[in-house]
């Protein structure tokens, strides 16, 4: 146990001003959205990279696209705290933001204590968390771990038809130096990352803060339905080729699949995205085109969920006289949080007499694709009725000041290690 540590003083107010600042970056029809790369979200990235500066951050865009604030020079292992401030769709007011919010706050926090971390310190808001941009995210953190290359980027294109490497380079990267925002094993002390919860668990346990123990891998897979396009009323059941009744009888597959009693506990499953062809009221669907996400903290799930749907899909097809391609396009590991990290977050929560948790992370975060080349460590703050990706998303400034101050908690702790 740590102890005669620093007290920091979070500012509830200036949290608050910026948490309400950040909100006016989103699409004003879709609340709240600010989609990598979109206009709202440089807008932002601007205004927060004048934050960062404000607080007295050596303020970069690496080449990736990352913003990076710096505290203190010299050279060896820095510390690192994060998360990501691009949205899903009509999604999230606080996923990520309240990462990224709370370590500038710890920033501003440890330079008016005049407290001296015998480490570099790294704030970092990683670019393009949120998938559906590239199918390459969370693009910065994965970029920063050597997950994704520079080939994999050129290659890469945006929804509006641009190519990644110029909407990176608008955000002041630089994509023929990707190599130079590469972090290797040992260049990072530790990383921290604040997040809610984005389930219910800690709601309903009553629990002010979670020490996160585990994050849920991610596998995502796009798959083609082919039938036949035909005329709704001329064709008879017994000569339909209809590839959304078998996308329909695909998605229940899923459902049933990672409902599995064995697996159910550990394991999700959704068919989030799709998209009809010709999507006409008296055309039966020719072509169907769709996403299939299974999660699990449990490897052996994943992959026998994963076998389990291609089975299906198969046997639908088969009996249906459908095509049907399926290609997995995402695969990650769960990833264990290392115990030297859980018990930074635990005993700084402990040390604030606050009733705390340990819990798997069912989302995925920045920290699990850091987590090949850097110690990471997780503090959940709960969320309103365990919701989130959803304009309904809330989290109370009371949880997210308590967030934060078990965070810069965890940070001193981190660097007493040293
Ligand atoms: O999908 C996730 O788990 C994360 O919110 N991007
Ligand atoms: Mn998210
Ligand atoms: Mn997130």
């Amino acid at each position: 146990m740590t102890t005669n540590l620093p007290a920091l003083n979070i500012n509830r107010d200036r949290l608050d001003a910026d948490l309400k600042r950040i909100a006016e970056f989103t699409d004003p029809d879709l609340p709240y959205t600010r989609r990598a790369f979109s206009p709202y979200y440089e807008a932002a990235r601007e205004w927060l990279a004048g934050r960062f500066r404000d607080a007295g951050l050596d303020t970069r865009v690496d080449p990736a696209g990352n913003l990076i604030g710096r505290l203190g020079g010299g050279a060896g292992p820095v510390l690192m705290l994060g998360s990501h401030t691009d949205t899903v769709e009509s999604g999230g007011r606080f996923d990520g933001i309240v990462g990224v919010l709370g370590a500038l706050e710890v920033v501003r926090c440890l330079r008016e204590s005049g407290v001296t971390l015998s480490r570099p310190l790294e704030v970092v808001d990683f670019v393009c968390e949120e998938p559906s941009v590239v199918n390459l995210s969370p693009l910065g953190s994965r970029i920063m771990a050597g997950d994704v290359t520079a080939d994999m980027v050129a290659e890469a294109t945006t929804p509006d038809g641009g190519t990644l490497p110029d909407a990176i380079a608008r955000l002041g990267g630089d994509p023929s130096r990707l190599d130079e925002a590469r972090r290797k094993p040992g260049d990072i002390y530790g990383y921290l990352e604040m997040h809610i919860e984005q389930g219910p668990v800690l709601e309903r346990a009553g629990m002010e803060v979670g020490v996160v123990t585990i994050v849920a891998a991610p596998c995502r897979a796009v798959v083609s339905l082919t039938g036949v396009a035909d005329h709704a009323g001329a064709t008879a059941m017994a000569d339909r080729r209809d590839a959304l009744a078998g996308a329909a009888e695909l998605t229940l597959a899923v459902e049933r699949t990672v409902s599995t009693p064995d697996i159910v506990q550990e394991s999700v499953g959704t068919v989030g995205f799709l998209r009809v062809s010709p999507n006409m009221v008296n055309v039966i669907p020719g072509r169907v085109d769709l996403t299939v996400e299974v999660r699990s903290t449990q490897t052996e799930a994943l992959l026998w969920a994963r076998e389990e749907i291609e089975r299906s899909l198969r046997e639908i097809a088969d009996r249906r006289g459908l095509g049907a391609t399926l290609e997995w396009q995402h695969l990650e590991e769960p990833v264990t949080i290392p115990l030297g990290m859980q018990e930074v977050v635990a005993e700084s929560a402990e040390s604030l007499r606050l009733r705390t948790l340990r819990l798997p992370s069912r989302a995925s975060h920045d920290a699990a694709r850091l987590a090949p080349v850097a110690p990471v460590g997780m503090v959940f703050i709960p969320c309103l009725d365990g919701r989130s990706h959803c304009p309904e998303e809330w989290a109370e400034l009371d949880d997210i000041v308590i967030g934060t101050q078990v965070l810069a908690g965890a940070l001193l702790r981190l660097d007493a290690q040293s």
